[in-house]
């Protein structure tokens, strides 16, 4: 019997598909190349980022290997322990790349443990909204287009907090945020349902965020964490409802099997991640433009070798965004309008099994990077070599290796 062959999208779909993935790029993080771990241990790496000229130089190779990571996400605590400098966006520059998303840091210090623009110490409430404008000047010096803010904030018991006077502390803090931003900067606003909460979380679900971003102005927008959604969470509908209300920030792509497990984007559910660009493909198919959002990834890796795991990240969200881009939008508008439930969904199915190697392995000869950029780094030596050295710069500096953040 003959195997049946996969899908192939027709020669214009695979032209078009292979034109958006050009104008594709995907940020990644400082922190997912540092030594972490859980707060049950961590298990240290060797050629594991030891500061921020590493991570930038991680950052850089990843982009060397895919084309597609062009900036990175700093977290303004981890990376500039000393402050910021202008020289630092040099420093990225040697390496390749640009200071992207500015992160603030409003969980670690200790005066926060009862709330940061929540807290019911009206000075706690001040210091972290002086850092958060601190950060939005340090945004303003590297020209970083978002500014992107998750907050740690909530109760852990009920009869501990008063829910409706902390929303309105966080309401009043992200106006001043907002106020404070150059014009060309977006203000992210991400969402957890719990931890390190247990009770509540002030920023709990994207209704939430929604109704904050409404609070601090039209530069504020959701961002959307995938792996911060209790289970069973249609994460595609929430994708799909905030790009019709002009609302979708951005992503922190990531994957989970049970929390925020922190997993290699689609390692656990790889066709919700394809649900999810498939909607953005159905809106940018029907407006026939680019939809304006941040992709960004947001992974600590903590037993996978750190470059690796990013490089397998992004090529895996340029792989599904490809077989989102496949998707046989004709006829599946016209079977929709037959009420033709079975075709329907196998129109979705189809793309998703769909082998877009070939597209793949266009762009990146567009973009100048290997057909196989994992197995190209792993067979490069890298890790080898940055190993010594980090190993003997740890030495030198007395730098344990690893931030305390899970
Ligand atoms: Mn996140």
């Amino acid at each position: 019997m003959a195997r049946k062959r996969a899908a192939r999208p027709s020669s214009a779909a695979a032209d078009a598909a292979i034109d958006r993935l050009c104008r594709f790029f995907v940020e990644v993080p400082s922190w997912g190349f540092a030594n972490t771990g859980t707060r049950f241990g961590k298990f240290l790496q060797d050629a594991a980022a030891v500061d921020l000229e590493d991570k930038f130089a991680d950052a850089g190779v990843t982009h060397r290997y895919t084309g597609i990571t062009p900036t990175v996400a700093v977290h303004v605590l981890w990376d500039f322990p000393n402050g910021f400098d202008r020289g630092l966006c040099r420093l990225a520059a040697k390496h390749g790349v640009k200071i992207g998303a500015i992160n603030p840091n409003l969980f670690q210090d200790p005066c926060y443990k009862f709330g940061s623009i929540t807290n019911r110490d009206p000075s706690v409430r001040r210091r972290a909204i002086d850092h958060i404008l601190d950060s939005i000047e340090i945004g303003r010096q590297t020209g970083s287009r978002h500014l992107s803010l998750w907050l740690a904030d909530g109760a852990n018991y009920p009869g501990q907090a008063d829910i409706r006077q902390r929303k309105a502390w966080a309401a009043a803090a992200l106006k001043k945020a907002h106020e404070a931003m150059p014009g060309n900067m977006t203000l992210l606003l991400e969402y957890k349902p719990f931890e390190p909460a247990t009770y509540f979380m002030d920023f709990f679900d994207w209704g939430a965020s929604y109704i904050f971003a409404k609070a601090a102005g039209p530069r504020a927008k959701v961002l959307v964490d995938t792996g911060h959604h209790l289970p069973g969470c249609n994460v595609e509908q929430i994708v799909a409802w905030l790009i019709d209300e002009g609302m979708l920030g951005g992503f922190h792509f990531n994957d989970r099997k049970y929390a925020d497990d922190d997993l290699m984007v689609a390692s656990i559910d790889p066709y919700q991640a394809f649900r999810i660009f498939n909607e953005i493909a159905a809106w940018e198919h029907q407006a026939g433009k680019d939809l304006p959002i941040a992709y960004m990834i947001d992974q600590s890796h903590n037993i996978e070798p750190k470059v690796q795991a990013m490089i397998q990240t992004v090529c895996r969200v340029q792989e599904l965004f490809a077989k989102a881009l496949c998707v046989n939008r004709e006829a599946l508008a016209a079977a929709q309008a037959k009420e033709d439930v079975i075709g329907s969904e196998d129109i979705l199915h189809k793309a998703f099994t769909m082998d877009v190697t070939p597209i793949l392995k266009a762009v990146r000869k567009k973009l100048g990077v290997p057909d196989e950029p994992l197995e190209a780094f792993r067979a490069s030596g890298y890790e080898a070599r940055v190993a010594v050295q980090r190993r003997a710069k740890r030495r030198a500096t007395g730098e344990g290796g690893g931030a305390s953040y899970a």
